[in-house]
């Protein structure tokens, strides 16, 4: 029998390089679709990347596009994928509203030419969209669970909600195992360096290094449910593997502001972040999502997931990652 094959669109991302690790070490062989780029872009994965000439190599990146409907085609006609997980999608919430038609392309069609490109090849894979707690956007409600009703607040919220709604069609329509995962924020050291966590901690290492001297911020109120994106991809593989496909929340149940991650972080490092924050309105967004925090009761009965990272150990991880780098580079180059 041949092992289980996963297509991942989105594999050099953050979630992308920790779901290849889990399906690597769970004997899968691991398609990647990449983007073609000026410069190199496989950073997050480049551990686990074998030579694909090699026998044996189970992690195969092959060039495509959300944008382009044929490359995906084929690839799931060669590639026959036992498992699709669609984590690709222009992500940024501020930038969608910069680039809202490309993220429209991207993040919302990207998701139909894969369920178009599964019922055309007539193949029965499962399928994964990376749904987002942004879908909740302007809520009342409090916490979001999946019976929660959408109220999208931005041009990446409604290109999501599109992809979520399609997802759910395909399934219904077609019976295909088609799964949303609603996740909630969650970080790490992989983090991109323009998300306000990941933006905090690398400043403050290299505030910490004298390297910076001020970190410019937008809206420091905002509260978020943020977890540890290797938890969360343990979530993403459980809602594939059930008798039965279906729509899932994952969060912590905790909700934090961006000032309070502030204090946790520079505290930690024996600072204090009101010396070197500035406000800076460029950072804020045309609509705000004030307040998420989720209630992932459904994903802990039906699939035993729990997350295992909480807030405080999820900011210093992120701190002392962001530390080691800078302090590395600095060796490095003597600045
Ligand atoms: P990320 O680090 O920003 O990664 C996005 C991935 O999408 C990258 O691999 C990127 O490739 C790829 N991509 C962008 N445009 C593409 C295109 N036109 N065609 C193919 N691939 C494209 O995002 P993440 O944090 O890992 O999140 C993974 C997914 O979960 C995303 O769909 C995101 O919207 C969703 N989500 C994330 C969170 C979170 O808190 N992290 C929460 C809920 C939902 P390049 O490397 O070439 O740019
Ligand atoms: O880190 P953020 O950019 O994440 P956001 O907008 O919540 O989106 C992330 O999580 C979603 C899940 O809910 C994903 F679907 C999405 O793909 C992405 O991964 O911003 C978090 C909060 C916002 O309220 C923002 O206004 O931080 C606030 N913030 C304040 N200053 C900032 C900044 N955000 C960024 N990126 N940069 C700032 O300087």
């Amino acid at each position: 029998m041949r092992p289980k094959r996963a297509l991942i669109t989105g594999i050099t991302g953050q979630d992308g390089s920790f779901l290849t690790e889990l399906l690597l070490s769970k004997g899968y062989e691991v398609y990647g679709v990449i983007r073609r780029a000026s410069t190199f872009n496989t950073d997050r994965i480049d551990h686990l990347y074998a030579d694909p000439h090699e026998e044996g190599a189970r992690l195969r990146l092959i060039y495509g596009d959300l944008a382009d409907g044929s490359s995906l085609n084929k690839m799931i006609r060669t590639i026959e994928p036992d498992e699709i997980y669609n984590l690709g999608a222009q992500s940024h919430v501020r930038v969608s509203f910069d680039i809202p038609e490309y993220t429209a392309e991207v993040t919302g069609l990207g998701t139909i030419r894969l369920l178009e490109g599964i019922r055309e090849t007539g193949l029965t894979p499962r399928f994964y969209q990376a749904s987002s707690s942004e879908l909740f956007g302007n809520t009342t409600e409090a916490p979001q669970n999946e019976r929660t009703k959408f109220y999208p607040r931005s041009p990446y919220a409604a290109a999501k909600a599109y992809a979520y709604y399609m997802t759910v069609n395909y399934r219904e329509a077609y019976g295909l195992y088609a799964c949303n995962g609603i996740l909630f924020n969650h970080e790490s050291p992989r983090r991109g360096e323009t998300f306000v966590t990941r933006k905090i901690t690398r400043a403050l290492a290299n505030i910490k290094h004298g390297r910076q001297r001020e970190l410019f911020l937008g809206n420091l109120e905002a509260r978020r449910d943020w977890g540890y994106a290797g938890d969360y991809v343990e979530a993403m593989w459980l809602m594939m593997q059930q008798p039965e496909p279906d729509d899932y929340v994952i969060a912590t149940g905790e909700t934090h502001t961006v000032r309070e991650f502030l204090d946790e972080a520079f505290g930690y490092a024996g600072l204090d972040w009101h010396e070197f924050v500035k406000k800076d309105p460029h950072y804020l967004r045309p609509a705000e999502v004030d307040r998420l925090q989720g209630d992932a009761s459904k994903a802990r009965e039906r699939l035993g997931w729990k997350p295992r990272v909480g807030f405080k150990q999820l900011v210093k991880m992120m701190v002392d990652a962001d530390m080691a780098r800078v302090k590395q580079e600095i060796e490095g180059t003597g600045k």
